[in-house]
């Protein structure tokens, strides 16, 4: 027999965009003219190849009625069809471009659908059948016609199919493929999800309305007026009531307007009318400039505060509804970020529509990255090979046409981590022709010669500051570009360290424009056994396990610290002062608004009682500006004791976005210092049949190990410097610098052994001399425990001499001790949030309550987390307990080894004893599983320490 090629259906593997679907033009919907969503329930059929079945399935007469179901938009992955794959930039497939696996997961998608009563007739016009995103290739038919096929899986496509349609009984037939030749291009690091994941949707287009429009809405920041023109292909009127604009399509109008800006995103309701239909319009007048080497809008530097953003739903994958999208917009703008990268492709269009509304700066990225293709030194990589350049050109295309008309668009991205070539310079030339109103981005064009803006991902602080400072070097075009960080603290697990250094260096040097945190969201699936499932979790043969939950909020969508201290990082309005003359510094961060929509208020707190509050009258500062504003006197007849000043901006009224009284800003402001507690050495060890009691403590005289204070039985204090290693301890594999959570390990500080060296019980103390160090190892640390009382209270001092060559930061230093039980938390110190050297921003000195389990930090992947810094007093299972000095406060049901062990939220199960951590320092987060280390300046360097504890006890506190 002679040999016959196998090849699967072509279009499979062909390079082209697709065949069929119509040109791309603004997304808009009209007010008059029909549409039909055809989303909803749709026979659906897996198979395993795909060519495994023919195309009779698309036929009118085939009965698919013993076909499983899908919901469209969906990913049949995540509905129980086959399962999710997570690679970070690994192509789950060989690497032979355009080929792609005989094993290519294809779901034929069915729908029959009838027109409404009222739909209107063929004489009217046609229809277009409006795809939103397919993922990653799919063929159509309608009604039995082939209407084409399509790649692009983050972009629309639609196809004419006026004269197909009948009054009832139409099949819609959409076969998709999991692999295709596009998926060389979308080599993004999230989970592989096929599916029909957008809106499908059914448009009348009646004659005489337009294909496509383009409206021009400038701003003239000198002259205070916009300048209006809206270019189409069909002629027309456009009309802003509000402005008295009415003018033909191609006509200029020139008014006085208020401008749009992410801070005050003011859009005016228009209508574009043609002979066919019309067209709400939401205008934002604002123009984009580089100018001065820098990113103006309306004539002002704009600081970007901004997120990456994936889409994520923990259950429904990148198919978004419409509360899920204006969730992020909310939690985005209540947490004062301004600016978002709709990493790594263009997002649903209802996402833009909110950042017109309630304000966002947004890079739109295109659909592209061929991230895998650094695997073998980018040979082959598509973006450097003109068989793929029509392909990209129509997904700039794609991307630039849908999203043109968006105020809130101000950068255009080409893609993501691409490598370098021609096709990428081939997109750039034609979105600059097509619409030079916007700088365009990409961070791998390093010398900036396609692009508008210089961008990095990851630099370190030192890096960021010469780069500021412009002693960079670098190409002469570069040189004179600004500076953005389009990705930068890696928020991972535990995490980011660094924000507040960040942001200091963005807002010395001009020619920092900011950046946007690497990412918004963890990319977690819920999941029965798991908790929240990441790579690994569906037994695929490559992963990059928990790589894919590194966002500021957790799968849910509830902040974790990462956000609160981004929040408190980025805050608009800087409130600094050092009490002792009075007078509070307010200092307004916006790039366009005034202080007009916040109100002002003080509180004076006593050792975090609030003695008294009021409102603080600040002026309408512009943007930029500083005024030192009087505070009252302190209150007359305040308690004595560690007074500070609140001063808190909050919103004056409603904002689309919060409520009145929303915190925006914050800051305190010392007026009198802690006195650290003392007890006098007064009372005397009593020994007594091997029980040795020093004032509420009871020992074991031979070991000198605390068995009880008062009546509360606890499992000794000893030392501790393991931590349950972060993300960012553990390091990215490719570092090239030191990651301490392996070198920790390596060392065994996560196994030290506890050697007793004596017990001396005298006079006023009882002292009991250890040494702390790991197995097969010369270094250790000295460690001697001081137990002194004055018949009331405990206190515990602990000294640390390290021995050996310390190369190596410590993860913890501390005591680690046991309770029988503890519930309520009542502590006086930072909160109410968890807080690290590096990460303690949004830490507020007041008073805090908790439960255990509520400080408890639900990181995706189990690690260290939930510390309180700066703690003064702590109560909890019958104790309070104070430092001297402040100290670090964790607690958890579980050990740290334990917690060490874990790898998801489920393997964490409640012990028989409560554990405390009273660390007297903590090593910084940093935000290595993806960028630098903790700076220097928050190492926790092994060198001679003593610190001390007040324990004293207190019933009624469990
Ligand atoms: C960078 C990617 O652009 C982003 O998609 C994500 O993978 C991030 O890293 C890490 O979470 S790529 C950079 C690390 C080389």
């Amino acid at each position: 027999m002679p040999f016959r090629p196998y090849s699967v259906t072509d279009y499979v593997e062909d390079v082209s965009p697709g065949h069929g679907a119509l040109p791309p033009r603004a997304r808009y919907s009209s007010s008059d003219a029909a549409s039909l969503s055809l989303n909803g329930t749709w026979r659906f059929r897996l198979s395993g190849t795909a060519d495994a079945e023919d195309d009779s399935f698309a036929a009118a007469e085939y009965d698919a009625g013993g076909w499983a179901e899908v919901r469209v938009p969906g990913h049949w992955v995540l509905q129980g069809h086959g399962s999710p794959i997570y690679t970070n930039h690994l192509y789950p497939f060989p690497v032979d471009p355009p080929r792609v696996p005989t094993e290519n997961p294809t779901g034929d998608h069915r729908l029959v659908f009838d027109l409404p009563r009222d739909w209107p007739g063929p004489s009217d016009g046609g229809a277009v059948l409006r795809f939103d995103g397919v993922e990653s290739c799919a063929r159509v038919w309608l009604n039995g016609t082939d209407l084409g096929e399509f790649k692009g899986s983050r972009l629309p496509h639609e196809f004419a199919v006026g004269d197909l349609l009948r009054a009832t009984g139409n099949v819609l037939a959409v076969r998709v493929h999991q692999w295709s030749a596009g998926s060389y291009l979308e080599d993004q690091d999230q989970w592989w999800l096929p599916g029909i994941f957008r809106d499908v949707t059914l448009l009348h287009r009646p004659a005489g309305s337009a294909l496509d429009f383009f409206v021009h809405a400038s701003y003239d920041h000198r002259r205070g007026t916009g300048t209006l023109r809206v270019d189409s292909d069909v002629d027309g009127r456009v009309t802003v009531p509000d402005l008295g604009i009415d003018i033909g399509t191609g006509d200029e109008a020139t008014v006085p307007v208020e401008p749009w800006s992410a801070e005050i995103p003011r859009l005016y309701d228009a209508v574009l009318a043609t002979e066919g239909e019309r067209v709400p319009l939401r205008i934002g007048f604002r123009t984009v400039e580089l100018s001065d080497g820098l990113i103006k809008v309306n004539g002002r530097a704009v600081l970007f505060k901004g997120v990456n953003r994936h889409e994520w739903h923990p259950e429904r994958g990148r198919a978004l509804d419409p509360q899920t999208m204006r969730e992020d917009v909310l939690l985005m703008k209540r947490h004062n970020v301004n600016a978002v990268r709709t990493s790594h492709y263009p997002p649903h269009p209802a996402f833009l529509d909110l950042c017109d509304e309630y304000g966002l700066w947004v890079i739109d990225e295109c659909d592209l990255e061929t991230h895998g293709f650094t695997e073998q030194g980018w040979r082959g990589n598509p973006v450097d090979d003109d068989r793929w350049t029509p392909a990209l050109l129509d997904r700039a295309a794609r991307m630039v046409e849908r999203d043109k008309n968006h105020p809130c668009v101000v950068v255009w991205s080409l893609g993501n981590e691409a490598g370098t070539g021609r096709g990428l310079t081939a997109m750039a030339d034609w979105i600059h022709h097509r619409d030079p109103s916007r700088p365009v981005h990409y961070e791998g064009d390093v010398d900036c010669r396609d692009t508008d803006v210089y961008s990095r991902m990851y630099a370190g602080h030192a890096e960021v500051e010469r780069i500021g400072r412009g002693l960079d070097g670098g190409p002469a075009r570069r040189r004179e570009l600004p500076f953005i960080l389009c990705e930068y603290a890696h928020a991972m697990g535990n995490g980011p360290g660094g924000l507040a250094d960040y942001q200091r260096l963005f807002e010395r040097h001009d020619r920092l424009q900011g950046g946007f945190v690497w990412e918004w969201i963890d990319h977690g699936i819920a999941h029965p056994e798991l908790g929240y499932a990441y790579g690994g979790d569906f037994g695929e043969e490559l992963h990059d396990g928990n790589f894919v939950c590194d966002g500021l909020v957790f799968p849910d969508r509830r902040p974790s610290p990462g956000l609160v201290e981004y929040k408190k990082v980025i805050e608009p309005v800087a409130v600094a002062g050092d009490g002792a003359d009075g007078t509070v510094r307010i200092t307004n961060k916006y790039d366009f608004a005034d202080l007009s929509a916040l109100a002002f208020t003080w509180s004076y707190q006593v050792d975090g009682e609030t003695v008294e509050s009021g409102g603080l009258p600040v002026p309408a500062l512009a943007p930029g500006e500083s005024a030192d504003v009087k505070l009252p006197q302190p209150p007359p007849g305040a308690p004595a004791g560690e007074a500070l000043w609140t001063v808190r901006a909050v919103l004056a009224a409603d904002a689309p976005w919060a409520p009145r009284d929303h915190l925006v800003a914050w800051g305190q402001i010392r007026v009198t210092e802690r006195r650290v507690p003392y007890v006098a050495a007064t009372a005397r060890p009593v020994r007594d049949d091997g029980v040795l009691t020093l004032g509420p403590g009871t020992f074991d005289a031979r070991t000198g190990a605390l068995t009880a204070i008062g009546g509360v039985a606890v499992s000794a204090p000893r030392l501790d410097v393991w931590r349950a290693t972060t993300d960012n301890d553990d390091g990215a594999a490719w570092q090239s610098d030191v990651r301490y959570g392996p070198l920790w390990r390596k060392l065994g500080l996560h196994r030290m052994r506890h050697r007793l060296d004596g017990v001396l019980a005298d006079e006023d103390a009882l002292t009991v001399r250890t040494r702390v160090a790991p197995a097969a190892r010369e270094l250790g640390l000295a460690t001697v425990y001081r137990w002194t009382s004055d018949g009331g209270r405990l206190r515990l001092t602990v000294s640390v001499g390290p021995e050996g060559d310390w190369q190596v930061p410590l993860p913890r230093l501390g005591v680690r001790f046991g309770l029988p039980a503890a519930d309520r938390v009542r502590w006086f110190g930072g909160g109410p949030g968890e807080a690290y050297p590096d990460t303690r921003s949004a830490a507020a000195i007041g008073r805090w309550r908790s439960t255990v389990d509520d400080l408890q930090t639900p990181y995706v992947r189990p690690q260290e987390n939930g510390a309180r810094v700066d703690v003064r007093w702590v109560e909890l299972g019958g104790l309070r307990i104070e430092g001297d000095p402040e100290f670090l406060l964790t607690v958890r049901r579980w050990t740290g080894e334990h917690l060490d062990a874990a790898a998801h939220r489920t393997d964490l199960t409640p012990g028989d004893q409560v554990w405390v951590n009273l660390d007297h320092a903590q090593h910084g987060i940093g935000s290595q599983s993806c960028g630098p280390g903790p700076l220097p300046q928050y190492h926790l360097h092994a060198e001679p320490a003593e610190f001390s504890f007040v324990f004293t006890p207190a019933p009624g506190t469990v």
